[in-house]
């Protein structure tokens, strides 16, 4: 079948047929997170008219509450994927604790954890923002309500995940283990088609992304290897380029896409860095890997190996094309 008859559910479905004892639940769940997706591209595009229309104060023309887009997605995102049956808990970086699900639609065997929308300080400047899930399996016992530990299982674990960026198009994108599969939302048809197949991250980087603005506090081997990157070298290497979005979603896309390396780093202001293990860096790194690339926290541990101790924990990460981890890996093996 030609790409443009490839929607995500057709292609999801397929995947699942790939194996054998594969009850089709995982399909409908990713099914629900692209129904999700689309409902979130709206709101997201029409953030600008919210001025013109005269919704700036507390209560929209209706007399309803104007919520505010992060937390928009957040109820989406509850209300889309907590009576599908497919769930047995929910986390959301917008939320202190576990979600539960509604009593009998609890019992599914599933775990989902999400930001509804990263980078969502950007919005007002038109800047893209994008919303990441990360499923899991269970490991409480089928049949009961889910637990903080369904939760709090190493990114390994992780059955598939994902990001939607809402950008120039909306794009999903998404891994269930075999591979990374882009596809893009067809504003006519509502749906979204395979555009991307197979993303496979260039091994060698072209492009760093980090905020550059906290030199001051890095340690010697993060500076080091910037001052590398930025540099030539005698065998012909060029200088880097420097790109940073400060919207993790649309820097590691374009990374992706063109090969670099995405850096959240550990410094002397702050010390776990910035990104959440369970919603941001665990996803990301899952999908960086099955696209033939490395994600490591700086201190010795892929990303994916980590074992979480709670739900908003952060953690320092160096993500993308193989060849600049490893050499960012070098760098910082040793600094003070
Ligand atoms: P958020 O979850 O509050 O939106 O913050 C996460 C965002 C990422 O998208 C981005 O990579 C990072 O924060 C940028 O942080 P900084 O402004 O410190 O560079
Ligand atoms: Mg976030």
């Amino acid at each position: 079948m030609s790409n443009s008859f490839m929607t995500i559910q057709r292609h999801i479905m397929e995947e699942e047929k790939k194996h054998p004892k594969a009850t089709g639940e995982l399909s409908a769940l990713l099914s629900d997170l692209a129904l999700a997706a689309k409902v979130i591209s709206l709101e997201v595009n029409k953030a600008g008219l919210v001025d013109i229309l005269g919704y700036t104060g507390e209560e929209n023309v209706q007399g309803e509450d104007v919520k505010k887009l992060d937390i928009f997605s957040h109820d989406m995102m509850i209300h889309a994927m907590n009576h599908g049956g497919h769930l047995a808990v929910m986390a959301s970086e917008e939320e202190a604790e576990i979600i539960r699900i509604p009593d009998r639609h609890n019992l599914g065997k599933y775990v989902l954890l999400f930001d509804p929308l990263d980078g969502s300080s950007n919005i007002d400047a038109n800047v893209s923002v994008g919303t990441i899930f990360s499923i899991y399996k269970r490991i409480s016992a089928d049949g009961t309500p889910g637990t903080v530990e369904d939760c709090l299982q190493p990114g390994d674990k992780q059955v598939a995940a994902g990001y939607v960026l809402y950008g120039s198009s909306t794009i999903m994108v998404y891994t269930a283990g075999d591979g990374v599969h882009g596809f893009t939302l067809d504003p006519a048809f509502g749906e979204f088609l395979l555009s991307h197949n197979n993303i496979r991250i260039p091994e060698k980087a072209k492009i760093y992304s980090l905020n550059e603005g906290n030199y001051k506090y890095w340690r010697s081997g993060l500076k080091e290897y910037i001052k590398y990157l930025q540099d030539a070298d005698d065998r012909g290497r060029e200088p880097y380029t420097s790109r940073y979005i400060g919207s993790m979603v649309a820097d590691i896309h374009r990374n992706m896409l063109y090969g670099g390396i995405f850096i959240y780093p550990a410094d002397r202001r702050s010390p776990n860095g910035k990104l959440r293990l369970l919603y941001e860096c665990n996803p990301m790194a899952f999908l960086v890997e099955q696209g033939g690339g490395r994600a490591i926290d700086g201190r010795g541990n892929r990303i994916l190996a980590l074992k979480p101790e709670s739900l908003h924990q952060r953690v320092p990460i160096y993500i993308g094309s193989k060849e600049a981890v490893d050499m960012a890996e070098k760098f910082i093996s040793n600094e003070e």
